[in-house]
């Protein structure tokens, strides 16, 4: 929550909270009308019984609503699975990531928690914004209760590659937490990349640009790169520099003495909550190797370095407390003079105007963090520097590094770099600081805290927008039930099934996907029914369903139109189709089949499929599209198409399609119930060439011109179910 919580003597005492996120936000939860649910900082356990109203009163006045949490559930919860498992697993700090089902088991019932008490709240038409890595579940808990719910989620850590996200046990579990958000965001496009890698590897869902399609929703991922509340930092510096000596704090006039008795001297500031990610300690040993290498600067430079008690029940955060502690009393002990220090060393938090005296009275801010989601202290330091003076050493890890190409930018592990940078920054000339900082403040002011709060409800919002417009033509009970009204009402009938995806779902091989009994039942009572025509309509060869579909005496139409089987007689070819193009084509595929595992060509009479299902969903894509490329130079003018199926592409006479095979069933016959069914972008052309009136629906939610959709193959059979109970 915004504000901390604690107990002196009996009392409650209110404090504002520290830390990226809680900063962030405050402002816009201030202006918003909007209700902020989290953690009060205080145990159940520690909280006494006469004083549980107060600590909820104490939160409503400030729009809160505390979740009450025991010391067991904080300890599996947030110093278990949240900061010994995600944060170093989402840093990349594979060595310290844990994988203990018991703190999993408590991340997943707090999760609950959040999610019930969001629940209570909620009403409908709220938007509903979800924040970080401790709640990844969250997301998802509240879509399966309202399904409904317009939910965004915002994560303010990196996101790991595919290839250290994979490590995680309940890797899937995380996703599927995340994805019932209808909007993710991420700081930067490599996180979001990162993630959408993820999703696609882990899950298989189809991904599209920064789109992820599920069977019932569609989820956009993009990018938000967190800024900061710019005029709080303008304004609090302003008013820092109007202070008349009475009015300075205690480590003002310290800084101010140290300037006045060495004016050449320059403060180098660090500021962070102490943290391995971020890199306090290789700052600390950079900055040995600076001295050691440029003696001249000693008693000329001074490293101001506040670190802010964080995660001290975690040993790691312990460990890093006492290497730090080290690291600063040997490097003093080597280097100090009689009149100099080289480090000024605070562990603790400190007041917010302290946090502008020191922004305000460094010269040089050194952050190297070895992995940082933003880094809001890069922009606060910025932000202070009312006469645009000050140099900002920033790594190239922290994602503020993308958008402060002005700053001076090093690889944290590089101390070489590190130590060259630093001398850069010492004697960089005013006017190129001024010129650097000025870019960059106009910058920060624009994408400010605010603007990113409203960029993602804006995009959230649109989200909604976006389902409404699917919204319209899902095949509800309601719906359903006026189709089968018309489907009973009708006198003369017709159905066209896709095969491949809607009647069946899809199997690594295509040969694997035969019919079941239940299928076989259902298509042959349809087919005895009185009035009406059951045709399957398939890409696939002629054979495989010829023999599929032997017993039962149902038309079909194979090779998307080439073959056509009437009901009880034999193959005919339907169209003028030749296949002397295939010898040509074949080796042309052949060489993607070796350059892509996973792929194989399917051999039909008068096409070749290339299918990509088992391939690496990132290089199929990346190959289905090089090969269409290079089939539609080598086909142009052959009266030959390239058809991009659903992890297929097929080579096939133009003249044949869906949309021509199902328009020649029509022609002499009065249908007034044409119904016609499909998943994939060849079942289009029937969408688009059938009479207005048909029923035509697509399965799963994509882009169509059909007017209805249904989610799955479940939902087809249970259409059909119905039409054979009541025809
Ligand atoms: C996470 C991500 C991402 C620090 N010391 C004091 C103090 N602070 C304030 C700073 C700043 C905030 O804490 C630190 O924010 P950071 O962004 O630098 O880092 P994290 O806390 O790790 O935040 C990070 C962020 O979330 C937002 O998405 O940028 O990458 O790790 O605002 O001013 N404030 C006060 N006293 C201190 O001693 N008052």
């Amino acid at each position: 929550m915004p504000l901390q919580i604690n107990l002196e003597n009996n009392n409650l005492e209110v404090t504002p909270s520290v830390g990226g996120l809680a900063t962030g936000l405050k402002s816009f939860h201030k202006d918003g009308d909007s209700i902020w649910i989290g953690w009060s900082g205080l145990t159940e356990e520690e909280i006494p019984e006469n004083l549980l109203e107060d600590v909820k009163e104490k939160a409503r006045k400030e729009d809160c609503v505390a979740v009450n949490l025991s010391e067991e559930e904080i300890e599996g919860f947030y110093y278990g699975f949240s900061n010994r498992t995600i944060w170093p697993l989402f840093h990349y700090f594979m060595e310290y990531t844990e994988a203990d089902k018991d703190h999993w088991e408590i991340y997943k019932s707090v999760n609950k928690k959040y999610a019930e008490e969001v629940l209570k709240h909620y009403e409908d038409g709220d938007h509903i914004w979800v924040h970080d890595y401790q709640l990844l579940l969250v997301p998802n808990m509240i879509r399966e209760q309202q399904p409904e719910a317009i939910i965004g989620f915002f994560n303010h850590i990196p996101f790991p590659s595919y290839e250290v996200f994979r490590t995680l046990p309940w890797r899937d579990e995380v996703l599927k937490g995340v994805l019932g958000a209808d909007l993710i965001g991420f700081h930067t496009y490599d996180y979001e990349r990162h993630f959408l890698s993820s999703v696609s590897r882990i899950l298989r869902h189809q991904v599209s640009f920064n789109e992820i399609t599920l069977p019932e929703r569609i989820v956009k991922v993009d990018s938000f790169p967190m800024g900061i509340d710019y005029n709080k930092f303008e304004d609090a510096a302003l008013n820092h520099f109007k202070n008349t000596e009475e009015q300075r704090t205690e480590l003002q006039r310290r800084l101010d003495h140290h300037t006045n008795e060495t004016p050449e001297a320059k403060l180098i500031l660090s500021i962070d909550r102490l943290d391995y990610t971020k890199g306090i300690a290789n700052r600390i040993r950079a900055f040995e190797y600076f001295l050691d290498n440029h003696p001249e600067f000693i008693e000329k430079v001074r490293l101001v370095m506040l670190a802010v008690p964080s995660r001290s029940n975690v040993p790691q955060y312990q460990r890093l407390k006492r290497e730090i502690d080290e690291l600063v009393g040997r490097i003093n002990g080597k280097f100090s003079t009689v009149s100099w220090t080289p480090i000024w060393y605070f562990y603790r938090s400190m007041p917010f105007e302290n946090l502008i005296d020191l922004y305000t009275s460094c010269d040089i801010a050194l952050l190297t963090p070895i992995r940082d989601g933003m880094n809001l202290v890069a922009k606060e330091f910025v932000a202070t520097r009312i006469n645009q003076t000050g140099v900002l050493i920033l790594s190239e890890m922290a994602g503020a590094a993308h958008e402060m190409n002005e700053a001076l930018i090093i690889n944290p592990n590089n101390f070489e770099q590190i130590s060259e940078t630093l001398i850069q920054a010492i004697e960089m000339p005013e006017e190129e600081q001024k010129q650097r900082n000025k870019i960059l403040q106009k910058r920060l002011k624009r994408y400010s805290v605010e603007k990113w709060a409203n960029d993602f409800m804006k995009a959230l919002h649109e989200t909604s927008q976006d389902r409404d417009a699917f919204k319209a033509r899902r095949i509800s009970s309601k719906v359903s039930d006026e189709i089968l009204e018309k489907f009973k009402n009708a006198k003369n009938r017709i159905l066209f099934l896709d095969y491949d995806g809607t009647l069946v779902n899809f199997t690594d091989k295509p040969e694997k996907a035969k019919p079941d009994q239940e299928l076989i039942d259902l298509v042959h009572k349809l087919n005895q029914s009185a009035n009406t025509d059951v045709v399957l309509i398939s890409g696939r060869d002629k054979d495989t369903l010829g023999a599929w579909w032997q017993e039962i005496p149902v038309e079909l139409i194979s090779e998307h139109g080439v073959w056509m089987r009437q009901k009880d007689s034999e193959w005919e070819l339907s169209e003028n189709v030749n296949n002397d193009w295939m010898s040509a084509v074949r080796p042309v595929i052949e060489t993607f089949v070796d350059r892509t595992p996973g792929t194989f060509i399917e051999d039909k009479n008068y096409s070749l499929a290339w299918h990509y299902r088992k391939a690496d969903p990132e290089l199929g894509e990346i190959r289905a599209n090089e090969l269409s490329n290079v089939l539609k130079e080598l086909i142009s003018n052959r009266g030959l198409s390239v058809l991009e199926g659903n992890k297929v592409l097929e080579i096939k006479s133009s003249g044949v399609n869906k949309g021509k095979a199902s328009n020649k069933k029509l022609v002499g016959k009065d249908y007034d119930f044409i119904f016609a069914i499909g998943d994939d972008w060849t079942d289009e052309y029937m969408f688009e060439e059938l009479p207005e009136n048909s029923f035509t629906v697509k399965v799963g939610m994509k882009k169509t011109s059909a007017r209805y959709y249904v989610e799955d193959t479940l939902k087809v059979r249970d259409i059909l179910k119905k039409f054979a109970e009541n025809s």
